[in-house]
């Protein structure tokens, strides 16, 4: 089999992977060639199309590329959360605008991906019979992309349709008439069980936890917001870079300063505002002082009271973590589903599933006949991809062995024995903390230092060191440690999963992150260590 050789190759083509496909290619003149299993480009956004998908963050136009005003100028959107078909149909003007595509490969699995000390060169094979080679590889394979699928006995013997969020068909889905089962509560439930609902005979969610969701308040957008942003994108960008992904002035009060009256009015006026104000915009500490998290916590959970007019139901609903600890969610009417006639929720807590037949779920106390099954069961986050990819580094060592119990790695995109290797939106990268297009951006002109200071020194290899993983795996607990998220079980701590490793997986200060990435670049790449050219 013949191996063509690159530059760099580049594994994806969602929002990471496009951006380091442009810059490596037409910034820095590399020749660059991209994978990608799906059949187009868009990544995340490709596979994620279920009903009612949407940017479960403040979007339009900040859920998007950043470095390019033209880009702004000409892209029309329209909404303010936007949906899976704009941000698809966005990345897909992004790849024709740029002319990405022909240095992208799709429907192509990457099977394997070795290092090879003798050339210093990655070697990737497809499924396709192809081989290719490079200096660089760059995984830009997504946080969000691995499926978690349940494992009820009997699950695989269900006949009806079944559906996973993370992998929804192109084709329409028809819910008219038929008795659907939902499991699962994130973001993706959350968003999808409304649309759901408008056309299923009967909807059945099965939640284990109860979430915070706090209203979106989608929006067209109007005239004077497209030209404000437009004229001032410069600063925008500056104020999303600094202040954590989002160009939001945040509120600096301090809730002892007000009186609980007082206090209750910001909340309810941040409730009206919609979006994920409450969270940051009410007072310092809501996500690390218990006591202020306390009183948000209770304040979301009278709203739930208030909207779901089944006291019984309603119980059911309440969330008892703290507040903003696993992925806020913005949702467009989720509590206001369960007082349709055709909804109903079962308590996995109270009432756990047993297993499937082929024409039902069982659970303790119930059998429940169902036409189709919805899991928004999640996904293994961060890692599960890379995991799933499993390079092998020096010494033939595979990730999977690597990361058997930590996934260590240093500044979120290196990994030690793994040289030239770069992952965007890695384990201990801020990724969903962040907004993750800018995020990309930032990411790949840390990676892209990296390259040209191998290229131009005329050397062979760029590696992080031991020691700089441990001390980097500190930083990031430490940050974490300041707040209430390590105590909640969720994907952030990998608690979604069983058997994964226990670990933050986030860089929870963006803004810090990046300035430490330049940091690093202008001083000597601290924490990394680099090998001659072998020839
Ligand atoms: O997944 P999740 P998601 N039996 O892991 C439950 C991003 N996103 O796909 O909480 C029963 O949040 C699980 O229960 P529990 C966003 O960052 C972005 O919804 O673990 N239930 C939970 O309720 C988001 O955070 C967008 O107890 C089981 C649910 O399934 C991330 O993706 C849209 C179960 C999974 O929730 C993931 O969101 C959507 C089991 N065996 C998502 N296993 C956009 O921006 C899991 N659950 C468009």
């Amino acid at each position: 089999m013949s191996t063509t050789h690159y530059d760099a190759l580049i594994i994806g083509s969602g929002f990471s992977g496009l951006y380091a496909l442009h810059h490596l290619r037409d910034r820095m003149g590399l020749k660059v060639r991209a994978f990608d299993a799906a059949a187009g480009v868009g990544g995340t956004w490709w596979y994620n199309r279920y009903p009612g998908a949407r940017v479960d963050a403040p979007s339009s136009p900040f859920y998007a590329y950043t470095f390019s005003q033209d880009l702004v100028d000409e892209w029309e959107w329209t909404e303010t959360q936007t949906s899976q078909s704009a941000v698809l149909a966005y990345l897909e003007h992004f790849a024709d605008r740029f002319d990405l595509e022909k240095d992208i490969q799709f429907n192509t699995w990457v099977t394997d991906a070795n290092f090879d000390e003798a050339t210093q060169l990655w070697r990737i094979d497809t499924d396709q019979g192809q081989s290719a080679s490079a200096q660089f590889l760059i995984c830009a394979v997504g946080a969000l992309f691995v499926a978690n699928k349940p494992d009820y006995p009997g699950i695989e013997d269900f006949s009806g349709e079944c559906y996973h969020t993370g992998r929804w068909p192109h084709e329409p889905v028809n819910f008219q008439g038929k008795r659907v089962a939902v499991i699962g509560t994130g973001s993706s439930g959350i968003q999808s069980i409304p649309e759901i609902a408008r056309s299923a005979e009967h909807l059945t969610v099965f939640q284990r936890t109860p979430q915070y969701s706090l209203p979106a308040r989608n929006r067209p957008l109007n005239a004077d917001e497209v030209s404000g942003y437009r004229e001032n994108w410069e600063a925008l960008r500056g104020s999303m870079r600094h202040r954590g992904g989002w160009p939001f002035k945040t509120n600096r009060r301090r809730a002892a300063e007000y009186t609980a009256q007082q206090r209750h009015a910001i909340y309810e006026e941040l409730w009206q505002e919609g979006g994920i104000h409450l969270s940051i915009n009410s007072f310092v500490g809501v996500v690390s002082d218990e006591e202020l998290n306390a009183e948000v916590s209770e304040f979301v959970r009278n709203k739930i009271r208030e909207i779901v007019q089944d006291p019984v139901t309603a119980e059911k609903l309440l969330p008892d973590y703290h507040f903003a600890t696993k992925r806020l969610i913005l949702d467009n009417g989720y509590f206001e589903t369960y007082n349709r006639d055709n909804v109903s929720l079962v308590d996995l807590r109270k009432d756990p599933i047993k297993a499937f037949t082929s024409s039902s779920i069982l659970t303790q106390d119930d059998e429940h006949d169902i036409d189709m099954l919805v899991l928004a069961t999640g996904f293994d986050a961060v890692s599960g991809s890379m995991l799933n990819l499993n390079p092998k580094g020096r010494d033939g060592l595979s990730l999977q062995q690597k990361w058997d119990n930590r996934f260590d790695n240093y500044l979120g995109t290196a990994i030690a024995g793994f040289p030239n290797l770069f992952m965007i939106h890695g384990p201990g990268a801020p990724g969903v903390f962040f907004t993750m297009p800018l995020g990309a951006e930032l990411t790949t002109k840390f990676i892209a230092d990296c390259i040209h200071h191998v290229r131009d020194t005329g050397l062979g290899a760029i590696e992080a060191t031991t020691n700089a993983e441990t001390g980097w795996d500190d930083e990031i607990n430490a940050i974490a440690d300041r707040t209430l998220y390590p105590q909640t079980n969720s994907w952030y701590m990998g608690a979604n999963i069983p058997g994964k490793p226990r670990q933050f997986l986030g860089h929870l200060r963006g803004s810090q992150y990046f300035d430490r990435l330049n940091d690093v670049a202008e001083h000597d790449f601290e924490g990394f260590v680099f090998e001659p050219a072998r020839s």
